[in-house]
C-alpha cells in the first residue's frame, strides 16, 4: 500500500531548506528582479519550499520563471536555438533536436520508482531503496546545473478547474524540455496557487542534462518519488525520459487515482477524440493503446479529436463519465506518418503555419525533415542523429523508428479545442482497448458487462515497439498502460472494477477492444500482411458510434459481442467507398477459440502470481473457457461467426 509523505522527502534532503524564510532569502540571492517579482506571484510555502531545494541541489548560475506569456514562449524558442539545442528548418517556426543515440526512447532499466522498505509496487515495474535514490541524487544531482540556466515553469496537466487536473511544477536546465512542456501542457502561472488549494496536492519534476554526453548515458537516471509525488531526471535529453510531466507525472496520476480517488477516478494511457454519428451527434471515446501501437493515428480518426495519449477520466455528477487530456499538444511518432494516412497531421508538419519541434529525424540538404514511412522519395543524403547519412548506409535507418513531432494540437485540422479545454470534460460513451495482436482477436469485440468490459483491459497484449530501449517480444500491456502503472496490479484491477460498477456511474459506457494488427498468413492467406487497412479504424470506431446509442445489433460470442457483416459493408461503403467482401469480414471475425484459450490461460498464470488479486477476474476467465470449450466441442476450433 503507498503512503504519502512517507520515509524522507530527498528533495528538501538534499537541498538542505527547511523553512520558507530561507527559501526567500536564497530567491533574493540567486533571481533577478524581474525573475524574483514572478516568482513572487506563487505564495504556496510548499511549492516554494520544492523550489528553493531544487535551486540548493543544482545550483544554477541563473534562475528563470516561465509564465507562458508570449514574450515568454518567445523568449524560451529563441534561446533554445541560441543554445544549440534546437536548430531552424527551413519552414519558419519548424526546429529539430537530436537526442544521443543512447537516448532515443524511454530507459526502461533506468527507470525506477523510489520506494519505502515496505512498499509493494507493480511486477512490471522497478524500484530502488530510499536510501539508495537518496544517495544517488545527492552524488550526482549536486551542483548539476552549475554553468547553466535552471528554468522554472508551472503547468496544469488539464483545463484549469477541472475535477481530474493536477498542477505541475516542471524545473529543468534545457530549453528543448521547457520548449516542449509550452507546446505540450498549459502554462497556468497565474492560476497555480488556487490549483494547488483547488486539488490539495501537486506534481513536482526536476531535470539536468547535465554535459550531455554519451559517457553520462550509463549514470542517466528516471526516478519518479511516489510518497513525495517528485521526479528527478539526469544525463539525457529524450522527452520520454525528461519532461516527466509527461510519463513520470502519469504514473504519479495513476497513483493518485488509485490511493486517493479509488473508484471516483482513473488516470489511463488513453487517446479521447469524437465521432461524429447520425444527424451530427457527437460521440466521445477514450481509447487505451501501448506506445507505438497507432494511437495518436486513431485518435485523428475522430472528426473531433481531443488527445492522443493521456486521459483523466472521472464519474461527473449527472452520472456521466468525463474525461480531460492532460495535455494541449502531441508528441507524435513520425515513422509511417504520410499524407495518405496523416492528412491533417502531414499538413503541419509540411507546409508553414504551425509551430514543430522535430526529434531524431533525417535533416535533407534542404533543411528538410524526413523520415522512414512519409511517402517521399528517400533523399541522397543528409544527417540524422548518428551523423551523416546516405541510402548506401543500408544497416542504418534513415530516421529513427521513435523520431518524433511535437506540436499544439490546436494546430491540427480536427482538434476540437473548446472541448479540449472544456473543465467539464468530454463525455465518454465508448471506451477502447487495443494492443498489437497478430493472431488471436477480432477487430472489434464488445464486452457484455463492465466486469468483462475491465477484463478485455485486463489482458491487452502487444509487440515490443521503439519506444522502449530494452524490451522485445510478445508482452503483457494490461490496460495499455502497465508500463505506467506504479502500484500492485491487483489495486489497479480493484479500482477499475469499482470504477465502472459504480452506482454512481449511471451512463455505462461501452466497452470494446480492437485489435487492427490480424495478419493473413494468420488467417490461412497464403501472402503476409496486415488483413485489412490501417484506415479501417475509422469503420470500426464508426460501428462503435452506432453500437453505442443502438443503431446497430450485434452477434454474441463467448468473449463478447461482435459486429454483423451488413452493418460493416454498408459502413465501409459510406466512410470509404469500399466494398467489403464477406470472405474478409469471415477471416476477421472467426473464433480462433484454441488461440483465444492459450491467451486467457496466459492471464491466468501472470494473474495469479500477482496479490491481492479479486476473484472475479478468474471467475470470468473461466466463465468464457467453459463456453468456448463448448463451442468447440460443437463447432469445432475454428467458428465462422455464420455459424454461430
Ligand atoms: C509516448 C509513449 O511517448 O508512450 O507517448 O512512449
Ligand atoms: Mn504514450
Amino acid at each position: 500500500m503507498l503512503e504519502f509523505k512517507k520515509g524522507v522527502d530527498i528533495l528538501s534532503a538534499v537541498g538542505g531548506i527547511d523553512s520558507i524564510e530561507e527559501a526567500r532569502r536564497l530567491f533574493k540571492n540567486k533571481l533577478d528582479n524581474e525573475h524574483l517579482a514572478r516568482l513572487s506571484r506563487i505564495t504556496h510555502e510548499e511549492v516554494l519550499l520544492k523550489i528553493a531545494n531544487a535551486i540548493a541541489l543544482c545550483q544554477p548560475d541563473t534562475i528563470m520563471v516561465l509564465t507562458g506569456s508570449d514574450a515568454d514562449k518567445d523568449f524560451i524558442r529563441k534561446y533554445s536555438i541560441e543554445k544549440g539545442e534546437e536548430t531552424p528548418l527551413a519552414i519558419p517556426g519548424h526546429t529539430y533536436h537530436f537526442d544521443l543515440p543512447e537516448d532515443q526512447g524511454r530507459l526502461l532499466s533506468q527507470t525506477l520508482y523510489i520506494v519505502n522498505e515496505d512498499e509493494h509496487i507493480s511486477s512490471m515495474a522497478q524500484k530502488e531503496l530510499r536510501s539508495v535514490s537518496h544517495a544517488y541524487i545527492e552524488k550526482h544531482m549536486t551542483g548539476i546545473m552549475k554553468g547553466k540556466v535552471m528554468f522554472v515553469g508551472f503547468y496544469s496537466r488539464g483545463p484549469v478547474g477541472a475535477q481530474a487536473s493536477i498542477p505541475a511544477i516542471e524545473i529543468s536546465s534545457s530549453t528543448y524540455v521547457l520548449h516542449s512542456a509550452e507546446l505540450l501542457y498549459r502554462n497556468c502561472y497565474a492560476d497555480f496557487d488556487a490549483e494547488v488549494d483547488r486539488r490539495g496536492e501537486f506534481f513536482t519534476n526536476v531535470h539536468s542534462e547535465g554535459p550531455n554526453r554519451p559517457e553520462d548515458i550509463p549514470n542517466c537516471r528516471i526516478y519518479m518519488d511516489r510518497s513525495w509525488q517528485t521526479t528527478y531526471s539526469m544525463f539525457c535529453t529524450y522527452a520520454g525520459n525528461t519532461l516527466l510531466m509527461k510519463k513520470g507525472n502519469h504514473r504519479l496520476a495513476s497513483d493518485t487515482a488509485i490511493y486517493k480517488h479509488k473508484g471516483r477516478e482513473l488516470s489511463e494511457h488513453m487517446f479521447i477524440t469524437g465521432m461524429t454519428g447520425p444527424g451530427g451527434r457527437k460521440t466521445y471515446f477514450a481509447g487505451a493503446a501501448p506506445s507505438g501501437c497507432g494511437k495518436t493515428t486513431t485518435a485523428m480518426v475522430g472528426s473531433d479529436f481531443v488527445g492522443d495519449d493521456l486521459a483523466q477520466l472521472w464519474i461527473a455528477d449527472d452520472g456521466t463519465l468525463r474525461a480531460i487530456n492532460p495535455e494541449i499538444g502531441i508528441f507524435g511518432i513520425l515513422e509511417d506518418v504520410n499524407r495518405e494516412g496523416d492528412p491533417h497531421l502531414m499538413k503541419c508538419l509540411r507546409e508553414p503555419g504551425a509551430e514543430v519541434i522535430f526529434s531524431n529525424v533525417l535533416i535533407d540538404e534542404n533543411k528538410k525533415p524526413r523520415w522512414v514511412g512519409d511517402g517521399e522519395p528517400v533523399p541522397e543524403r543528409g544527417i540524422n542523429f548518428q551523423g551523416e547519412w546516405t541510402p548506401a548506409m543500408t544497416d542504418v535507418p534513415m530516421s529513427h523508428p521513435n523520431s518524433r513531432c511535437t506540436l499544439l494540437s490546436e494546430a491540427i485540422a480536427n482538434h476540437n479545442k473548446a472541448v479540449n479545454a472544456d473543465p467539464a470534460g468530454a463525455p465518454i460513451a465508448v471506451v477502447t482497448y487495443s494492443g498489437r495482436d497478430s493472431d488471436t482477436m477480432p477487430p472489434i469485440w464488445v464486452a457484455k458487462t463492465m466486469d468483462d468490459g475491465v477484463v478485455i483491459g485486463a489482458s491487452i497484449v502487444s509487440k515490443a515497439t521503439a519506444t522502449e530501449i530494452g524490451a522485445s517480444g510478445i508482452r503483457r500491456q494490461p490496460w495499455a498502460n502497465a508500463p505506467f502503472i506504479p502500484g500492485q496490479l491487483g489495486d489497479y484491477l480493484d479500482a477499475q472494477f469499482k470504477f465502472f460498477n459504480n452506482p454512481n456511474l449511471q451512463k455505462k459506457p461501452v466497452i470494446a477492444g480492437l485489435n487492427y494488427f490480424l495478419t493473413r498468413e494468420n488467417r490461412g492467406e497464403n501472402r503476409t500482411g496486415l488483413l485489412g487497412e490501417k484506415k479501417d479504424v475509422h469503420v470500426w470506431l464508426g460501428w462503435l458510434e452506432l453500437y453505442a446509442h443502438g443503431d446497430v445489433q450485434a452477434l454474441e460470442i463467448p468473449i463478447g459481442m461482435i459486429p454483423k457483416y451488413e452493418d460493416l459493408k454498408k459502413i465501409f461503403k459510406q466512410k470509404h467507398n469500399k466494398d467489403y467482401s464477406e470472405d474478409l469480414y469471415t477471416k476477421q471475425f472467426s473464433l480462433y477459440i484454441d488461440n483465444v484459450l492459450m491467451l486467457i490461460d496466459l492471464e491466468i498464470a501472470a494473474w495469479k502470481k500477482e496479490e491481492g488479486v479479486s476473484q472475479t477476474i478468474f471467475t470470468i476467465y473461466e466463465t468464457q473457457k467453459a463456453e468456448l470449450e463448448a463451442l468447440k466441442a460443437a463447432k469445432g476450433p475454428i467458428v465462422r461467426p455464420q455459424d454461430l
